[in-house]
């Protein structure tokens, strides 16, 4: 197997096909507790976040993943039940399993009450999240509707003007549909950077903007390792405060889930992720806007990408989806996974 050196930090890393990596995922889910229906959801799970270059939440969440499995927090053999509360309201109980087997079985079922009412929500309860946002919005874009989702975690960041934290890194993602086109997707921490980014750049030896987080003592630093024995910020000063909050609010207490301070205060501390909730909503466009909203959506996306310096939300990983060749993996992260392999 052939080593490199990243050219961001000088760190070895190996090259994988997404197959390799597709095969290395399934390897350890299902030689750690997981059937086959998880396995293939996580594993889909994995490999289109190395595909698109979403590096945080790819196969740097597998040992995580298998903390959990392995203390007996997550369910790995869960069967996610899908219910309507009413014709507008999609509930998602997830048996304590990871949430993409139970998102991938209630979007389909959240898809056609929207198609069929204008608008519907999903509220998924007692799954784990440990994964990128955007595959739930784009799932649900790719049906024509308009997607958005959020989740919370367990307090790492502290609210505008305060030092403690209450929030998660609280993710909001947002895709737009457009016919014959990939959509437009945001996906984004509501703290100035995803812990998993920090963590990251902690492991690279590299440093992170200031005003992504305070040390121990409340101040800001710009040293990875000092904010995570610290607190993250959220972006934007008070506005991406009170966007984090609106997240804490939907994704548990819209839900009927734990808020991140309830999540921390039951997670058994193993590394992976506590059990929480997750919002979505699914909007039918032409239901809203009549048949010509597409067109009128596309002549403002022209007006957008002629900006000079502007690029739109969700491409940067768009462009590196169809590249087939193989991904650069950071090697210590491919032997620790190798090692959960029985
Ligand atoms: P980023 O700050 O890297 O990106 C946030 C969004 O901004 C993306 O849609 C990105 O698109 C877009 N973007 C980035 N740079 C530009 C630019 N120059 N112009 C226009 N748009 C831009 O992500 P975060 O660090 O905030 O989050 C990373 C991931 O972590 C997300 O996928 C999130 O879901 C996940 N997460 C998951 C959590 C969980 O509890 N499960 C918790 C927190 C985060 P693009 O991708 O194309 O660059
Ligand atoms: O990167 O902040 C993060 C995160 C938390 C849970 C999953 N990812």
């Amino acid at each position: 197997m052939a080593h490199h050196m990243s050219e961001r930090s000088g760190v070895a890393t190996i090259s994988l096909s997404l197959d390799e990596i597709g095969a290395l995922a399934n390897r350890v889910f299902s030689q750690n507790g997981c059937d086959e229906a998880n396995t293939q959801a996580l594993t889909r799970t994995v490999v289109t976040a190395e595909r698109d270059g979403s590096l945080s939440h790819g196969l740097f969440r597998i040992p995580g993943y298998v903390a959990s499995l392995r203390s007996g927090k997550v369910n790995g053999k869960a069967r996610p039940v899908v219910t309507h509360k009413t014709p507008v309201v999609v509930s998602v109980y997830g048996e304590n399993g990871y949430a993409p087997l139970a998102i991938e079985r209630g979007v389909p079922v959240l898809a056609d009450a929207a198609k069929k009412m204008g608008v519907a929500v999903m509220a998924m309860t007692h799954s784990h999240h440990f994964a990128a946002l955007w595959p739930e919005t784009e799932a649900i874009a790719a049906h024509g509707l308009i997607g958005m989702a959020c989740v919370c975690y367990m307090p790492f960041v502290a609210p505008h003007g305060g030092r403690k934290p209450i929030f998660g890194t609280n993710p909001i993602s947002f895709a737009w549909p457009r016919p014959g086109k990939t959509p437009m997707v945001i996906d984004m921490a509501t703290a100035a950077m995803a812990q998993g980014e920090v963590q990251i750049a902690a492991r690279e030896g590299l440093q992170v903007p200031l005003g992504t987080g305070l040390d121990s003592r409340g101040e800001l630093t710009t040293n990875p390792n000092e904010i995570l024995s610290g607190v993250l910020l959220p972006f934007g000063g008070y506005k991406g405060s009170a966007i984090a909050l609106m997240v804490e609010l939907l994704a548990a207490g819209a839900v009927g889930e734990r808020f991140s301070f309830e999540a921390a205060e039951a997670d058994n501390k193993d590394g992976g992720p506590p059990r929480g909730g997750e919002f979505m909503l699914a909007i039918e466009p032409k239901l809203l806007a009549g048949p010509d909203w597409a067109e009128h959506c596309e002549k403002f996306f022209r007006r957008f990408e002629a900006l000079e310096g502007a690029r739109l939300p969700g491409s940067r990983r768009h462009k590196n989806r169809p590249a087939g060749g193989k991904r650069d993996i950071n090697a210590d992260l491919v032997a620790r996974i190798r090692a959960l392999c029985q």
